[in-house]
């Protein structure tokens, strides 16, 4: 359960971070079944539906920017999601009814593994309300070095930032905009078995990886089940037939009762269009689309 402080503090700073979050049995399947995935991906040559490979990836030394969709790939991954560890977390912040979007393993290699640019989920998939957040469950120790989720305090409650490039949606702010305040980024730091919870509004990036260790960091995007992605959105249900993402909805319930009353909120939206050469992940969104790096000198 979130103490009160704890949901304060989410409600003023747009993220909190929750050590010990996941139980120690728990923990232990998840960070196995994610190196036996690591293990299995050093066959692999190309992007996949699974693997979203980084420069350098190959036989002998595995690099992956991300599992693409873990909750697809182990059953562990949605008994974690659906567990009361960490629904009774949730409840506080989505309310009782709460469906997952999306889930990703971003296993950022170790020395140079890829940054994420600075941006807010919210650009990538604007819904009827914003009552939308991303889960972060830490399988790895994260210090300083290992290109930790940094968070932009209040960013959530701000307006909408350009994530355009050249016209094109880059799914990243520039460096240079100083609306977006990335002076003020706190890092998110802690041992494997914490979690963080960011609002879909708040604006977060990471640098490469400069540690030992791949970072691994399991992210579930979890949506009140009221919440209706926008059509023309950059998400998961980008492509699906009508009855497909009926499906999705109901296979995809975290806890509660879907819905098919979309409640409506006056939210800021930007959509996401015109979209880059490859929208396949955040990695290739921010590179396809020209996206000026915050954390290095190359882009
Ligand atoms: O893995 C990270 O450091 C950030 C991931 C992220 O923000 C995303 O995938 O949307």
């Amino acid at each position: 359960m979130l103490s009160d402080q704890q949901k304060s503090d989410y409600d003023r700073d747009g993220f909190i971070l929750v050590e010990d979050a996941v139980p120690a049995d728990m923990l232990q399947q998840l960070q196995a079944v994610t190196l036996q995935l690591i293990e299995d991906s050093r066959t692999v040559q190309e992007n996949n539906d699974v693997y979203d490979l980084d420069i350098g990836h190959s036989i002998n030394t595995p690099r992956l920017n991300r599992i693409k969709t873990p909750h697809a790939v182990h059953s562990v991954f949605k008994e974690y999601m659906r567990s009361d560890a960490l629904t009774e977390l949730i409840k506080p912040l989505l309310g009782n009814n709460i469906r997952m979007n999306n889930s990703k393993l971003n296993t950022k290699a170790a020395q140079g593994g890829a940054p994420v640019e600075w941006h807010q989920d919210w650009s990538f998939y604007p819904h009827t309300n914003d009552d939308l957040l991303a889960v972060g469950v830490m399988l790895s120790d994260i210090g300083e070095e290992d290109g930790p989720l940094q968070m932009v305090p209040g960013s959530h409650k701000e307006p909408i930032l350009s994530h355009f490039n050249n016209g094109v949606f880059c799914g990243a702010i520039h460096p240079d905009d100083t609306a977006a305040r990335l002076d003020d980024a706190v890092s998110i730091t802690g041992k494997a078995g914490s979690i963080s919870i960011h609002h879909v509004r708040t604006t977060h990036g990471s640098a490469p990886n400069m540690g030992e260790n791949p970072r691994l960091l399991l992210l579930y995007e979890l949506a009140a089940a009221d919440a209706w992605p926008i059509s023309g959105a950059q998400s998961t249900f980008t492509g699906m037939t009508q009855q497909a993402l009926w499906e999705y909805f109901n296979d995809n319930m975290v806890c509660g009762k879907q819905s098919t009353i979309p409640r409506l909120r006056d939210v800021p939206v930007l959509m996401p269009v015109p979209p880059p050469q490859d929208a396949s992940s955040i990695f290739k969104t921010q590179s396809s689309g020209g996206a000026k790096s915050a954390f290095s000198s190359t882009t």
